[in-house]
């Protein structure tokens, strides 16, 4: 069995901002049936596949017990006025899929060491499993459950100390804890402030976001050879990859702290602070500069058919 209080401490030693766990249960609160059935993933076609796992992380990997969730803070708090507006700050660094998989992974090390848990090394890889975004989780879902924050009416996870710019990871093991956390309460009240700022209208109702209309999913989702719908398009504003708006406009992020973490300062390619032109620009340069940022993700392609041509 695992401490709770080593879980923090440990994430303490590394720098990981907020750490809950919950114990892995099926998920029967969540309807993520009628939100695929409403459409809103659009082309997320992924959204669909193993639903079973999704739900459940029992079924995901066998004998879990426990579902580690971490929040782990990008803001980035230096204004960077040729950015802002057009990529979303959680973009300017490395991928977190590799940063936030990185720290979580020394964590399960440490929190599973021979020396606590009496395993091998090789048993120690057979009880743990980290996950960051790509994998059938429902990480909101587990962040709540651990303690971490509350669903905002705009669905991303804020949290009372440090808002809501951070990225979700887990650790299912199959270990329990001596101690679970338990969800906090909702402290969006009665404001409105995401709804009403919206451009496209994608947050249909509170707590319900139709992705298929979303900026952030127009950009960085829809493949690359397809038009961005114009009633979409002509309420992009500037933005060209991701959008911040309903986060930004958020009274929790009014004093947001900024990440010390050298992972996710901007890389080279954003360190002079001006907006790259991406149709003034060829693969090689995209690869070197951005190749392993989130920017990687709609290619070259994709941010041209994004990014407004320059007069
Ligand atoms: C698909 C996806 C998207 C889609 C759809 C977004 C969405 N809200 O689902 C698109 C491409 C639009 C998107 C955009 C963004 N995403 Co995204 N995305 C995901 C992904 C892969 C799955 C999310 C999911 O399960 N959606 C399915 C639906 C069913 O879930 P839901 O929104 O939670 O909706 C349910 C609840 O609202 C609930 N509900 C209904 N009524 C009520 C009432 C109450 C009171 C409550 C609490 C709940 C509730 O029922 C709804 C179903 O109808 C996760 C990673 C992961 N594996 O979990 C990242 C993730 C959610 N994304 C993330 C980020 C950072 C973003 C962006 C901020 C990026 C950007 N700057 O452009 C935007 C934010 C847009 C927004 N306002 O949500 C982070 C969020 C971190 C955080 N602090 O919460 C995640 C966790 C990735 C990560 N590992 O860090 N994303
Ligand atoms: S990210 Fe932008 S487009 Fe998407 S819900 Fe928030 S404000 Fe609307
Ligand atoms: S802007 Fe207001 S309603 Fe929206 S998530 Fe933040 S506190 Fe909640």
């Amino acid at each position: 069995m695992l401490k709770h209080k080593d879980l923090v401490k440990l994430g303490e030693q590394l720098g990981i901002d907020k750490l809950g766990v919950a114990r892995a249960e099926a998920i029967r609160d969540h309807d993520l049936t009628a939100w695929l059935n409403k459409g809103y993933h659009g082309q997320m076609g992924y959204m669909e596949n193993n639903r079973e796992k999704r739900q459940d992380p029992t079924v995901l990997m066998t004998g879990a017990q426990s579902v580690i969730s971490a929040f782990i803070n990008y803001h980035q708090k230096e204004a960077q006025p040729d950015l802002d507006g057009r990529i979303s700050r959680y973009a300017r660094s490395i991928d977190y899929h590799v940063t936030v998989k990185d720290l979580l992974h020394k964590l399960a090390a440490k929190l599973l060491e021979p020396e606590v848990t009496g395993m091998s090394r090789k048993e120690r890889a057979k009880v743990y499993r980290v996950f960051v975004d790509s994998a059938p989780v429902m990480e909101k879902h587990w962040a709540i459950q651990a303690g971490i924050g509350w669903q905002g009416k705009h669905t991303n996870i804020i949290t009372t100390d440090l808002g809501s710019w951070g990225f979700l990871g887990e650790i299912i093991t199959t270990v329990a804890f001596d101690e679970y956390d338990t969800p906090v309460a909702d402290h969006c009240g009665t404001c409105t402030a995401c709804i009403d700022a919206c451009p496209t209208n994608a947050i249909i109702k509170p707590y319900e976001l139709d992705g298929s209309r979303c900026i952030s999913y127009a950009t960085i989702e829809l493949d690359a050879n397809e038009k961005i719908p114009s009633d979409i398009r002509e309420h992009m504003e500037e933005w060209f990859f991701g959008c911040d708006i309903c986060q930004d406009v958020c009274p929790w992020n009014r004093s947001a702290p900024a990440s010390q973490a050298d992972a996710f300062q901007p890389v080279a390619g954003f360190a002079d602070g001006e907006c790259p032109d991406f149709h003034q620009m060829d693969e090689e340069r995209f690869n070197k500069d951005f190749g392993q940022t989130p920017l990687e993700r709609p290619g070259l392609a994709g941010l041209r058919r994004n990014q407004l041509k320059r007069d």
